[in-house]
């Protein structure tokens, strides 16, 4: 069962998609540096998660995002450590501007049956089938280390909240 605790870290994660695509980036430093990932980072002081969430994209790769759908809530958990990852996840199809890489990530147009599952966080694979065919939920990531998911649990919930 996830702990009974309050979540230490709130962070975002966007995905840009287009037709049969979404965007991806590589990370190209600190946390999850070499995956593949949506773009997102965290909260700030008195910051919306939406705000932040279209900020991280615009400083990530450039785009300017609108729209967005939210797509639901990741709780992550680590044995042995008291780290509480709570990830907000959105989509939007609604964007202006060019992908440009930065020092933060590369990014790149992938085709959803091309999505680089290998090179990504080892709990993508469970709930991007989702993301990506607009089915909301929210999950539970239980993790040991950074390359072992333990347990988890993905519920479905209702698709409200579109177009916050
Ligand atoms: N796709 C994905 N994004 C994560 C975290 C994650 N798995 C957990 C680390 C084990 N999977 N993000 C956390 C950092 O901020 C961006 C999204």
């Amino acid at each position: 069962m996830a702990a009974e605790r309050p979540p230490n870290k709130l962070l975002t994660l966007l995905f840009v998609l287009r037709p049969g695509q979404v965007l991806l980036g590589m990370k190209k430093r600190g946390f999850g540096k070499g995956r593949w990932n949506g773009f997102g980072g965290k909260v700030h002081q008195g910051e919306s998660i939406e705000k932040a969430a279209i900020r991280e994209t615009s400083e990530e790769c450039g785009l300017t995002v609108s729209g967005l759908d939210k797509v639901g809530v990741i709780l992550f958990e680590f044995v042995g450590e008291a780290q509480l990852m709570e990830v907000h996840v959105f989509r939007t199809e609604t964007f202006t501007g060019d992908p440009v890489e930065t020092e933060e990530m590369r990014p790149q147009w992938f085709a959803h049956t091309e999505i680089p599952y290998g090179s990504m966080w080892p709990d993508d694979y469970l709930w991007y089938p989702k993301m990506l065919n607009n089915k909301y939920f929210d999950a539970w990531m239980k993790f040991q280390g950074h390359d072992i998911v333990l347990d988890y649990s993905i519920t479905p919930r209702p698709s409200t909240n579109l177009n916050i």
